[in-house]
């Protein structure tokens, strides 16, 4: 059977990308997978984080992906600062990891564009661990969004050049799985930019937290143009706010974009935004209300945690004695 691995960092509100170009696809898989989702708190560390919050925040990102359809009985649900593996990887993994691909993680770039202080090897380093979370479970299919394809690939380059190294079949080499029409949800202040936690305007994204009004107030304030809805999708080509409400759409309603346009055609957006409003309250809501029942209980959310990472270790800890006997350290055998 094949083995999935995917998280999300617990950095803030998980908003309607994370949902659409993740979490949403991440149920259906676990009838056809053996799945290991994590709570990536390490990776979060790569910016500054209040401890207090970061460990409610691992609370909350846990309640989301239950409150999504993770069944914490088919699958293993954990924190990722629980499976010390993770860490002892990355270090193996570091030694082929080039300097030359790092820089070029869009990640890195956008993320020290807005800060040089985050200058920082952690955040220089997010993919090598990203690769690590994956190698350690010999994942063979990581669900992620467009966004993240470039880590992935990193990770496909590092596996090979460990198996070359020392002549071994260890590492499967990880297949992205890119599921539905958004795969890369965009700011709803800039069409261009991706929608993401750490901005800066509330109003560039929908949390899944959000209310029916708050949801109604973004997108009405959503940024689009003074044309109506076009008939085909190279029409949208130009038009990346237009395209982006478009997709969220599709994605909501699990429809082709195509068809959206062919229902909405020459439709003002301010008719568009509403039933689009409609769509996302009744897609959200259910989900926003069991999370807010699941944290009225904290102590449950951290007893799956406790029982998601003793399974995690339990492999993850197989995994490590076996590549330090590969890499010839001390294994304790
Ligand atoms: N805008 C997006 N569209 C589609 N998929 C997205 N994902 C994130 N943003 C979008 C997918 O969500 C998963 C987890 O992401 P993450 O929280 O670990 O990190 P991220 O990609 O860095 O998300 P953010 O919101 O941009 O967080 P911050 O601002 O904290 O860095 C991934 O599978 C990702 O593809």
């Amino acid at each position: 059977m094949s083995r999935i691995l995917s998280g999300m960092q617990p950095t803030g509100n998980l908003h309607l990308g994370n949902y659409l170009g993740a979490l949403k696809n991440w149920a259906g898989m676990q009838y056809s997978h053996e799945c290991f989702y994590c709570v990536a708190d390490l990776h979060a560390i790569t910016v500054p984080q209040d401890p207090q919050k970061l460990r409610q925040a691992v609370r909350e990102t846990a309640a989301a992906y239950i409150a999504a359809g993770i069944d914490t009985k088919k699958s293993t649900l954990f924190a990722q600062s629980a499976v010390p593996a993770h860490a002892e990887l990355i270090w193996v993994l570091a030694t082929f990891a080039p300097l030359g691909c790092l820089i070029l993680m869009t990640q890195f770039k956008d993320k020290t564009a807005k800060s040089r202080d985050l200058e920082l090897l952690g955040l220089y380093a997010y993919p090598v661990l990203m690769a690590a979370d994956i190698l350690i479970y010999k994942a063979t299919h990581v669900p992620v969004g467009e966004d993240q394809k470039q880590h992935l690939e990193l990770t496909r380059d590092v596996a090979g050049a460990f198996n070359r190294q020392y002549s071994v079949e260890y590492f499967p080499l990880p297949e992205p799985v890119i599921l539905g029409e958004a795969a890369r949800v965009m700011s709803l202040r800039d069409g261009t930019k991706k929608m993401s936690k750490s901005d800066e305007s509330d109003y560039s994204r929908i949390n899944l937290t959000d209310d029916a009004d708050a949801i109604a107030l973004k997108f009405r304030k959503a940024r689009t143009d003074a044309a109506p809805l076009p008939h085909t999708l190279k029409e949208l080509e130009t038009r990346p706010e237009a395209d982006n409400l478009v997709t969220i759409y599709a994605a909501l309603a699990d429809q082709a974009r195509k068809d959206v346009l062919t229902a909405h055609s020459g439709s003002q957006f301010s008719g568009f935004k509403k039933e689009l409003t409609d769509l996302a309250v009744s897609r959200l809501a259910p989900i926003t209300e069991k999370m807010r029942h699941l944290l009225q209980d904290p102590t449950e959310i951290d007893r799956i945690l406790v029982r998601g990472a003793d399974t995690a270790n339990a492999l993850a800890g197989q995994h490590m004695r076996e590549i330090k006997d590969i890499v010839g350290l001390w294994s304790g055998k």
